[in-house]
């Protein structure tokens, strides 16, 4: 199915019922590499458990996040699409990558430090070696690029830094990625705290826009978003919620901010919010019902996740294999 072709790879968590900023951040911007690409792209459920997961919701998220990359339009046939745990390769080079990566660089992630803080009971050494086993799964594959939103910036930089710290310690083993970051979609705001990225794990509902949510609750939550006290429709600072409001209408329509700020000129907050929920919703409705249609074939999605894994792993093999004979370790005679 594939050739020599150059390697994208990129994963998300099934932590939670994905929301647009993990669309319009990731997700949507994976199809667009499949033609020139080996696009691997991955549901990391190893990467989940790092903050405490209810063991049969978990499963439920993995497939659903399977059939979520199916329904946005990915084609099993042109992307490897596979579960994370299902390729043994990903803990073995975490593990490594664990001893090539730096107590003082892990301190300084900023996603351990927001994530200890909301887990305060569960700071766990998984949380804090999170970034060693992300630059694992894109090392494995021999990756170019990994389209991720913004969030992910920091994580990828020291995925760069652990590959070329091998390959300096032993010669060329790692090809060192670039990262993909989309210029429209990158950052998608909670609707309740602006200031803060949408996060699938939120626990407040009225935060976050899930994919699959229904019409009715995406412009109930539109309707409840917060904004500010003032009455215009424009992009700036002090305007955190209603910027977030008119990217998010931009990310949909294609339409830039200007043409939106003018297309909302002079109309109420009440009213544009609804005409954001009523774009929104209706965006993502052929991706509702895709969903639901993959969803009820529980056989095909685990015949897809059998060939994903098969493909992951032939080539996670080689690239193992290759670090092994580098660091040292012995290999068995068959
Ligand atoms: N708000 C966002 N805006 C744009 N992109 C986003 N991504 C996440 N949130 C936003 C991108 O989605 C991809 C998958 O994310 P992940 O599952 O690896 O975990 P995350 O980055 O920690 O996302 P969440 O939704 O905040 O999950 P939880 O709540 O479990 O921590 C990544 O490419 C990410 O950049």
């Amino acid at each position: 199915m594939f050739n020599d072709k150059k390697v994208v790879f990129s994963g998300v968590q099934p932590s939670g019922n994905l929301t647009i900023g993990n669309y319009l951040g990731a997700i949507r911007n994976f199809g667009a590499f499949s033609e020139e690409y080996h696009c691997y792209y991955c549901v990391v459920d190893m990467h989940a458990i790092t903050v405490r997961q209810v063991p049969a919701e978990l499963r439920r998220r993995t497939y659903e996040t399977l059939a979520l990359y199916m329904a946005c339009g990915l084609d099993p046939q042109k992307n490897t699409l596979f579960v994370q745990s299902h390729v043994p390769q990903h803990a073995e080079l975490g593990w490594v990558l664990d001893c090539y990566t730096m107590f003082g660089e892990l301190s300084r992630m900023t996603q351990f430090k927001d994530k200890s803080a909301k887990n305060a009971d569960n700071i766990n050494a998984g949380l804090f070696t999170y970034p060693a086993l992300m630059a694992a799964d894109i090392l494995l594959y021999q990756t170019e690029l990994v389209p991720v939103g913004q969030d992910q910036k920091q994580h990828l930089e020291l995925a760069r830094d652990i590959a070329n710290r091998f390959n300096q310690v032993y010669g060329e083993t790692f090809v060192v990625p670039d990262g993909y970051i989309p210029k429209e979609g990158a950052k998608i705001c909670s609707l309740q705290d602006p200031t803060k990225k949408m996060s699938k794990s939120d626990p407040n509902e009225n935060a976050v826009i899930r994919i699959l949510d229904s019409k009715d609750d995406i412009i109930k939550k539109f309707k409840r978003a917060v904004t500010d006290s003032g009455n215009e429709i424009i992009h700036g600072e002090g305007k955190e919620g209603i910027s977030n409001l008119l990217n998010i209408y931009s990310c949909f329509t294609g339409k830039t901010i200007e043409e939106a700020e003018k297309e909302f000129k002079g109309m109420g907050y009440g009213d544009f919010k609804l005409a954001v929920g009523e774009t929104c919703a209706d965006y993502l409705k052929p991706v509702r019902e895709e969903f639901a249609r993959l969803m009820a074939d529980k056989a095909y999605l685990e015949q897809i996740m059998a060939q994903g894994a098969e493909d992951a792993y032939k080539n996670a093999r080689r690239t193992m294999s290759k670090v092994r004979r580098k660091i040292g370790f012995t290999e068995l005679k068959h």
